[in-house]
């Protein structure tokens, strides 16, 4: 069945908006919840949902045009529920077998007062479209039904979301795109979410304030809310690149994939803030190029010291070897150190755990560094030497570079940056000295550590490496 989506009621005092971006083409394949179209008003951009799976057959609007409340902007062919209202055989519920116009009259009280056309059958309807001007002719024998955008979605309405969360009727109602996108992605529905902005906008607070309520209330998922690991980072539409040149598309890899979610989870679920500092290595570094001039063992570098640095300090900060449980409104607190390191590997990057870091000295860690990253190389990494790190190091310092900003990897609440250390002259006692510095940074999650823990936090490495010495009193 060919189905008429209309522009569905916006809000008050609002009767049209301007269509910023049709997401779709004709021919295209659209699912429940896939955007279909970018509306803004004066108060909000909209991006909208299809509430059937099916085809696009006609568009009525292209970007930049004004579209008017009630107005039909694509005709859809609907590809499942459709056909099973017209075979007699097929078996189907109650609510497949009912057309998208009765659903939507029926859905919804909010409707009721948008005038009969609204609930009138489909076959009642066909008249007054062609009378409209609709292009029926383009599909003489088939029944077309009339949709609100605004209609509930045939399986979201009545089935919960993947994450156990209930979906109920949907609604267009005033959020921005990326507000839309997240909601999307915690499994949460839009419709269900109070919006406290001005005429009842929606929040990404909340969503989240949406979700984290459903997850404390009864029938709550045991998930905890901070952790959907099956998050994906959302699609955005893209331009028609082919037009200004030649391009090539190649198929992500696995790694870049995961890279690609993970950084999103981080990038979105995270406040996070980069405190910076540098650390005076130039004796640290003397000692090491000695150490690793009289043993044979393997090589200690930065890294395997900033692992042993790192150890001492999560047990001095406690806060920095945590995660939240915002479901249950609780900090968890670990009483074993493992470190992921950042490995730029030829697949892109991994971060396997070197495990019981406190436990080991620095030759040792050296060691386990050396294998684990020499594994991720090679691609005999193991699902579980990604897993249980406490905090994370990413040294680009072997590389290059005064410094950057690093992603918090959820469900740790910090990260310690390296950049690569440089001769720099040192202003002391009246004199100019030339000493190795050596940039840090620690990235953390603002929910749970404050700026001044997190200075201390950094201050205390920096003077770790400056003063070895130190781990041996209060490491
Ligand atoms: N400043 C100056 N020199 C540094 C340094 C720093 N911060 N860090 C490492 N170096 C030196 C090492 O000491 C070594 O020097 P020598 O040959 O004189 O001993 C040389 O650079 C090469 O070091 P390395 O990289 O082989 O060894 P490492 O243990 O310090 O680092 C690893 C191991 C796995 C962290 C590193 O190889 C790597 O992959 N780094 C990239 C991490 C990354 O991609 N981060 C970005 C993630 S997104 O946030």
């Amino acid at each position: 069945m060919a189905t008429e989506f209309i522009l569905p009621e916006l809000g008050e005092n609002i009767d049209s908006a301007d269509v910023v971006e049709v997401l779709v083409s004709v021919g295209d394949q659209v699912k429940v919840d896939d955007p279909i179209l970018e509306i803004e008003t004066d108060k909000a951009t909209f991006e909208v949902p299809s509430t059937v799976n099916g085809v696009i057959k006609e568009l009525m609007v292209e970007a930049g045009e004004s579209a008017k409340v009630g107005q039909v902007v694509m005709v859809v062919e609907e590809t499942d529920s459709a056909s099973s209202t017209e075979s007699d055989d097929a078996p189907k519920d109650d609510s497949d077998s009912e057309p998208a116009q009765q659903k939507t009259a029926e859905s919804g009280s909010q409707e009721e007062s948008e005038g009969e056309s609204e609930s009138e059958p489909s076959s009642e309807k066909e008249p007054e479209k062609r009378e409209t001007g609709v292009a029926l002719s383009e599909a003489p024998t088939e029944q077309r039904g009339k949709v609100d955008l605004s209609a509930p979605a045939e399986s979201a309405a009545e089935e919960p979301s993947s994450n156990g969360i209930s979906s109920g009727p949907r609604e267009l109602v005033p959020a921005a795109p990326s507000t839309r996108r997240l909601a999307r992605e915690i499994g949460v529905d839009i419709n269900q979410v109070k919006g406290t902005g001005p005429q009842g906008r929606i929040s990404i607070d909340d969503v989240k304030n949406h979700a984290k309520s459903l997850l404390g209330g009864a029938g709550a998922p045991a998930a905890p809310a901070a952790a959907p690991a099956q998050a994906t980072a959302p699609a955005v539409k893209l331009p028609d690149f082919s037009k200004f040149g030649e391009v090539r598309r190649e198929k992500m890899s696995n790694v870049r994939r995961a890279t690609a979610n993970q950084m999103h989870l981080n990038w979105s679920t995270i406040p996070m803030v980069t405190q910076f500092d540098k650390a005076d290595i130039t004796d640290l570094e003397k000692l090491r190029k000695s150490l690793n001039q009289k043993s044979s063992g393997a090589k200690i570098t930065v890294t395997a010291i900033l692992l042993k640095v790192l150890a001492s300090a999560l047990k001095k900060f406690p806060q920095f070897n945590a995660s939240i449980d915002m479901q249950n409104e609780e900090v968890v607190y670990k009483d074993y150190f493992n470190v992921g390191v950042a490995v730029d590997t030829d697949r892109g990057l991994l971060v396997p755990v070197v495990r019981g870091v406190d436990g080991k000295n620095v030759r040792e860690l050296a060691n386990d560094l050396d294998e684990i990253a020499e594994k991720a190389r090679g691609k005999k990494i193991r699902p579980e030497d990604f897993q249980g790190s406490c905090m994370t190091i990413s040294n680009l310092g072997g590389i290059g570079g005064t410094g950057f900003t690093p992603i918090v990897n959820s469900p740790e609440v910090a990260i310690l940056g390296v950049s690569r250390a440089s001769m720099e002259p040192v202003y002391r006692d009246d004199t100019f000295y030339a000493r190795l510095i050596m940039p840090l940074c620690v990235s953390y999650d603002h929910r749970l550590i404050d700026g001044a823990d997190a200075a201390r936090f950094l201050r205390w490495v920096c003077q770790a490496l400056e003063n070895p010495a130190l781990l041996a009193f209060e490491g």
